[in-house]
């Protein structure tokens, strides 16, 4: 059995999308960040950064493995799975590992900073909210270029790469669409990207998850 420990954030629907890719059975288990539930102790022992996700693989060839990072969870079940949305090896598979790694170490924390200064700070921070804009719209313009290239971020495949994507990418076109309004404008390629992956039911049930108290 799968257990995510997870949340409605944009890190926290990568993996769902992915297992419904997959067509995989799991639980989810909800970790609410908002009530500090991330720095419980049963939780920092699958995840010792108090960051959501965090996988447990309780069918793990060798017992039960423990996975955190997002990026490491998707390789991992991808290739478990026969290497869908991860070529198993060659030129494919490299593409899409640099574009997932572009995904965990530039374009989620530069627009993680973006929202919190921009959006759900109280107290707006000018300098903050300048050099988060910037980087986010010349991170866009690098994701733009790409898919006005190609038709997925690794080439012709859809791939783990765009999973990790979208759900930040919905983020930066609803809740950061005022403050990135200008750097979104004219984004063909994201736009025709999106709608692509937005019309996949997988992706649409990966970015539905909630815990059930939330309604
Ligand atoms: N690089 C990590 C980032 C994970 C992350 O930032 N998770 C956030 C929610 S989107 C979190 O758990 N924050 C709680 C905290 O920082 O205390 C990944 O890709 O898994």
């Amino acid at each position: 059995m799968l257990v995510l420990h997870t949340w409605t954030t944009p890190n926290g629907k990568k993996v769902p999308i992915l297992m419904e890719e997959l067509g995989l059975a799991y639980e989810l288990h909800f970790v609410d960040i908002a009530k500090g539930e991330q720095f419980d102790p049963s939780f920092l022992a699958i995840s010792p950064n108090n960051k959501i996700p965090a996988l447990v693989d309780h069918g793990a060839e060798g017992g039960p493995l423990s996975i955190f990072e997002s990026g490491a969870i998707l390789e991992y079940l991808a290739d478990k799975h026969g290497g869908a949305f991860l070529a198993p090896s060659g030129h494919a598979r490299w593409k899409t590992l640099e574009w997932l790694y572009w995904q965990v170490g530039s374009l989620g924390p530069m627009l993680g900073q973006l929202g919190f200064f921009a959006v759900r700070s109280t107290d707006k921070a000018p300098l903050a909210i300048e050099r988060f804009t910037e980087e986010a719209g010349r991170l866009l313009g690098v994701l733009d270029r790409r898919l006005c290239e190609t038709r997925y971020l690794a080439g012709d495949d859809y791939t783990i790469a765009d999973i990790a994507c979208y759900p930040w990418m919905v983020g930066a076109t609803t809740l950061m669409k005022d403050v990135l309004a200008e750097a979104l404008a004219g984004k063909d390629g994201i736009v025709r990207w999106m709608a692509d992956l937005a019309a996949r039911p997988a992706v649409q049930r990966g970015m539905a998850i909630k815990p059930p108290a939330i309604g």
